[in-house]
């Protein structure tokens, strides 16, 4: 039976990416994009579109029947810094979207979900070095309250209704296609684009400020090797940990220089910086490497390579 795929927050930094890549594996026809707005013109033209508000379960529910779609990649969100402004919205949003997808699956409607977590989920106690996959998380953000509650529910979920979730902790993403919106580890895409067009940056966290990251290709590859994995070897129900690199903005304003030797950062914290404060600078991702074989393929120059070649372009 042909399995047809809902991604909602298809026109976001990741959706986009994931929308194109599933689009390139299985067909255009049978993966459906769709977002509380219209996406990139790209995006628009390679396949089905449905404007949809993820909130709506009556809506989300006809997009579902109509296309009968099968799996769902739940990717719309509200990011850390924005969360902190509009605080409601940003629980309303991460929360309900949530419920209404899981819900899906309970009643049997959809098989699958992927839904995606964050190292938000730690918190200012957690440890910060290696952060393990079970450790304390006691996250001091709007967001990442969001995000720990979320990972309670799919567990919930999965062990109460048998509901087929799976879920990654994603660092910051590292991409050249679509800008991030509204997070802390946003400076780390920032950089790239001021540093083609302007050749310099001011960078809203401080010059040491270490946090985990991941390039785009790895975050997609993550996503769906998780995904296609057989569900025995999916041990947490809740979210693994992933990783990749880590680095501080004056590392990564190093690895441009090597390309761009006039480049130059200075530096503004601004609010954002408590929150970066609050999150691991490193994590260990041992579980997932156990569970599923994961393992990351990028590091700080082979990223900052491909940030700069396709920016260029
Ligand atoms: C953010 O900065 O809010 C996100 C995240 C780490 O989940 N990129």
């Amino acid at each position: 039976m042909q399995k047809n795929i809902l991604i909602i927050g298809a026109c976001g930094q990741i959706g986009t990416e994931l929308t194109f890549t599933l689009r390139e594996k299985h067909g255009s026809d049978i993966i459906i994009a769709s977002d509380i707005r219209e996406g990139n013109e790209n995006l628009m033209d390679s396949g089905p579109f449905e404007l949809l508000d993820a909130t709506d379960y009556d809506a989300l529910e006809e997009v579902v029947a109509y296309y009968e779609i099968d799996e769902v990649y739940l990717m719309a969100a509200m990011l850390s810094a924005t969360a902190e402004k509009f605080p409601m919205r940003a629980w309303n949003l991460n929360m309900n979207s949530l419920f209404n997808v899981l819900n899906l699956a309970k009643e049997k409607k959809i098989s699958k979900i992927f839904w995606p977590s964050s190292i938000a989920v730690f918190g200012p106690n957690t440890p910060r070095d290696n952060t393990p996959q079970n450790t304390i998380m006691e996250p001091s953000t709007v967001y990442g309250i969001s995000k720990q509650s979320g990972e309670r529910w799919c567990e919930y979920y999965h062990n109460k209704f048998g509901v087929d979730v799976r879920s990654i902790r994603y660092p910051g993403l590292i991409s050249w296609k679509t800008m991030p919106g509204g997070g802390t580890t946003d400076y780390a895409v920032e950089i790239y684009h001021k540093a083609l067009s302007d050749k310099t940056y001011t960078s809203f966290l401080r010059t040491d400020t270490t946090l985990p990251m991941m390039f785009m290709d790895d975050a997609i590859r993550a996503t769906l090797e998780l995904m296609e994995s057989d569900p025995d070897k999916i041990k947490v129900r809740s979210a693994y940990n992933i990783a990749a690199m880590s680095f501080t903005p004056s590392e990564v304003a190093e690895s441009i220089t090597v390309q761009i030797p006039e480049f130059e950062i200075t530096y503004e914290p601004d609010s954002r910086q408590a929150i970066a404060d609050s999150w691991p600078s490193s994590i260990d991702d041992s579980e997932a490497r156990k569970d599923w074989g994961w393992r990351s393929e990028f590091d700080l120059e082979r990223t900052t390579n491909e940030m700069l070649q396709n920016l260029r372009k």
